[in-house]
């Protein structure tokens, strides 16, 4: 036996020395190491090894397998290394121009967002952008024939009326409560479609983030606080607000946060927010005689316009380098 390993070890030795490409390691695996291997036989005939012997032919047997196997590993690096140095490739060359890229100014408006409202202790979730009309309109108190869901007419999927491309982030509110217990303060960002007149402040698609902080002891000032803490943190102290009363299915009362530049003489309407209907807490499966909660929703391209000072929305999809590398 001893005698048998010792000879299987040249062959090893031999076979593996003369391996060319990988199909060959393959098969030097197949020869000598699956189950009815060369050298798995070996380890069968330990059986008839006398019990003295075991000790020593075992130990002789396992360094034959190592070996084979370590040289299985060694010529797959090897071979990887060829492939990755392909020969049609000249490494003398010198290499391509450093690329410098950076973050879409909604991409960076939405992580600054995200920064500053778990600073004020939300956390953050997301919900689909293909949502049921469920989600999107009834739960959040929007009657089957309201005019209010006219205002957010949406692209609904073909052959199943059903399911819509969500005109907002509220039903995403619906979602969280659905499946956490107050307190609640979530933020949720995420892309918007309305069937929308397209001008320099609306698109078809866009982006918002909404809020929705639910606990025993909620106000009005509460929510008013926080959404201007939240602007005076992005753009500075400098800046004027503007809270008008407005309609919203989902919130009552509801109003919209108008923001100005100092020097500016046009208002931009920025959030629409309010405290929560009772009817929308009672939808996502919490006592409303319990629990109260303000929700906001902010359109992050219109943030994105105030802080850059783009004055066409539409820019900020053009994606020209030049309008977009100067942020
Ligand atoms: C809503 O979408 C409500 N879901 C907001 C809300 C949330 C109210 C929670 C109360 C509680 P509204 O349609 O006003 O509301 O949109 C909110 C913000 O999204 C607007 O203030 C604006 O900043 C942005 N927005 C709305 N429509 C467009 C559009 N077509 N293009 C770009 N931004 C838009």
């Amino acid at each position: 036996m001893k005698e048998e390993i010792q000879l299987l070890l040249e062959e090893v030795k031999k076979k593996t020395a003369s391996i060319i490409s990988k199909d060959m390691i393959e098969d030097f695996r197949l020869e000598y190491l699956v189950k009815k291997g060369k050298i798995t036989n070996l380890f069968t005939k330990m059986r008839d090894v006398p019990k003295e012997l075991k000790k020593e032919i075992g130990k002789d047997l396992n360094e034959l397998r190592k070996f084979a196997e370590e040289s299985i590993l060694e010529l797959n690096d090897k071979f990887e290394l060829q492939e990755d140095t392909n020969p049609g490739i000249d490494l003398s060359l010198n290499g391509r121009k450093k690329r410098s890229g950076s973050s879409h100014p909604i991409s960076i408006t939405i992580s600054k967002m995200i920064e500053i409202f778990t600073e004020m202790g939300f956390e953050v979730a997301e919900g689909t952008e293909i949502e049921d009309s469920y989600h999107n309109f009834d739960s959040l108190n929007f009657p089957p024939d309201h005019p209010a869901r006219d205002m957010q007419d949406t692209f609904f999927i073909k052959d199943d009326r059903d399911l819509v491309l969500r005109t907002h982030t509220s039903p995403v509110q619906i979602r969280v409560m659905e499946n956490s217990k107050p307190p609640i303060r979530t933020i949720m960002p995420g892309r918007v479609y309305r069937n929308e007149a397209i001008d320099s402040t609306h698109l078809a698609e866009f982006h918002q983030v909404e809020g929705l902080y639910i606990d025993k002891d909620v106000n009005l000032a509460e929510l008013k606080a926080t959404m201007i803490t939240f602007a005076k943190k992005l753009y500075g102290d400098n800046l004027e607000f503007r809270f008008r009363p407005s309609f919203f299915p989902f919130t009552e009362p509801s109003a919209e946060l108008d923001i100005r530049k100092p020097g500016s003489d046009s208002w931009m309407e920025v959030a629409g927010c309010g405290m929560v209907h009772p009817k929308v807490l009672e939808a996502g499966g919490i006592n409303s005689e319990e629990y109260i909660g303000y929700a906001f929703g902010f359109g992050i391209e219109r943030i994105t316009m105030l802080k850059t000072g783009i004055d066409d929305i539409r820019l900020l999809y053009e994606n020209d380098v030049r309008v977009i590398g100067q942020f």
